[in-house]
C-alpha cells in the first residue's frame, strides 16, 4: 500500500525525464541542432513564465566554448520573427567539433497546444547527450545506450559520398549487444534479441542547402536498406534543416510522442 501510495506521488509531484543521444557522423549538425534546441526550449532548471520562453537559455554544460545570450524578443511578426532570430544567433556562433559531449535539459511543451496530444506532452523534461561524431570517438557511443530512452541520427544530407558509412554506423548502432532489457539473464537478452529498443529519429539535415539531396531520393537510396533493417524498430526519417529551424518542433513531437509510447519498455526517470 505504501509502495502504491509513493509511486502514485511520485508520478503526479515529479517530471518525467527521458534522455536522447544525438549521434551521427561528425559536421552532421548535432551540436547545432542542440544549441537551437536550446533557444526554442525553456531550461528545466528555469522558473516557469519568467523570460521569452523561445529565447530563454537551457542549462548547458559544453565544451564549445561561452553560451549563447540573446536579448531578442519575440515581435508582432511572432514566429518569423523567432524563426529569423534564433537562426541568425546561431550563425554568429562559432561551433567547434564536439570531442567530448555536450548536455542540455529542456522543458518539453507541444508547439501547438491545441494538439491532441498536448495534455500528454505536459510536465516532460528532454536530457539531450550531443556526442562528438569523428571516428575515434564513436566507440564511446555504446556506453550511453542502456541509459537512454531515444537516438536522433543526424545525417548530413549535402553529403552523398558518406550516406554509405552512416547506413553501416547506425546499423552497428542497432545491433550493438548493450541492447538488453534487464541486464543479464538469458531469458531478457532473447526477449529484446540484441536489437535497438528505443525509438531512432533520423534526420535528413541540412534541407536548406542546394545539394541537399531530398527525402525521396534518399529513401530509394542507400536508406531503404536501412528502413527495412530497423523494420521492428520505431523510426523515422525527416528532412530538415536544423540552422534554420526547418522541421525542428515537429521532428521532436514525433519523437516524445513515441518516447511516450515505449514507456512500458523504457521507464522515465522521475526529476
Ligand atoms: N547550411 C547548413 N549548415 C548546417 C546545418 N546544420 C549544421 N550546419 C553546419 O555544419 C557544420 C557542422 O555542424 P556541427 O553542429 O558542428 O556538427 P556535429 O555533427 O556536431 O559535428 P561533430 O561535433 O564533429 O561530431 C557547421 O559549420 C554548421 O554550421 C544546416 O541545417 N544547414
Ligand atoms: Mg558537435
Amino acid at each position: 500500500m505504501f509502495h502504491l501510495a509513493s509511486s502514485l506521488y511520485t508520478q503526479y509531484s515529479k517530471r518525467e525525464q527521458y534522455n536522447i543521444l544525438i549521434l551521427g557522423l561528425d559536421n552532421a549538425g548535432k551540436t547545432t541542432f542542440l544549441e537551437h534546441i536550446k533557444l526554442l526550449y525553456p531550461s528545466s532548471t528555469a522558473a516557469t513564465g519568467s523570460a521569452p520562453e523561445p529565447l530563454k537559455k537551457s542549462s548547458t554544460s559544453n565544451n564549445n566554448g561561452p553560451a549563447l545570450t540573446s536579448n531578442s524578443t519575440t515581435t508582432a511578426n511572432g514566429e518569423s520573427e523567432e524563426l529569423r532570430s534564433t537562426t541568425s544567433i546561431l550563425k554568429s556562433k562559432r561551433i567547434l567539433p564536439t570531442v567530448g559531449q555536450n548536455t542540455t535539459t529542456v522543458k518539453f511543451e507541444a508547439s501547438d497546444k491545441h494538439n491532441p496530444l498536448a495534455t500528454q506532452f505536459r510536465n516532460i523534461n528532454l536530457k539531450f547527450w550531443d556526442l562528438g561524431g569523428q571516428k575515434s570517438l564513436r566507440n564511446m557511443w555504446s556506453r550511453y545506450f542502456t541509459q537512454c530512452h531515444g537516438i536522433i541520427f543526424v545525417i548530413d544530407s549535402t553529403d552523398a559520398a558518406r550516406f554509405q558509412e552512416c547506413y553501416e554506423t547506425l546499423i552497428e548502432i542497432a545491433h550493438d549487444d548493450s541492447w538488453v532489457i534487464g541486464g543479464d539473464d538469458e531469458e531478457s537478452k532473447i526477449s529484446s534479441n540484441g536489437t535497438v529498443n528505443v525509438p531512432v529519429l533520423m534526420l535528413a539535415n541540412k534541407q536548406d542547402l542546394p545539394q541537399a539531396v531530398d527525402l525521396v531520393s534518399l529513401k530509394t537510396g542507400v536508406f531503404i536498406k536501412l528502413v527495412s533493417e530497423l523494420e521492428a524498430t520505431d523510426s523515422k526519417l525527416i528532412p530538415v534543416s536544423v540552422l534554420e529551424n526547418q522541421g525542428l518542433k515537429e521532428s521532436l513531437e514525433w519523437l516524445v510522442a513515441r518516447l511516450i509510447y515505449n514507456k512500458g519498455n523504457k521507464r522515465p526517470e522521475y526529476k
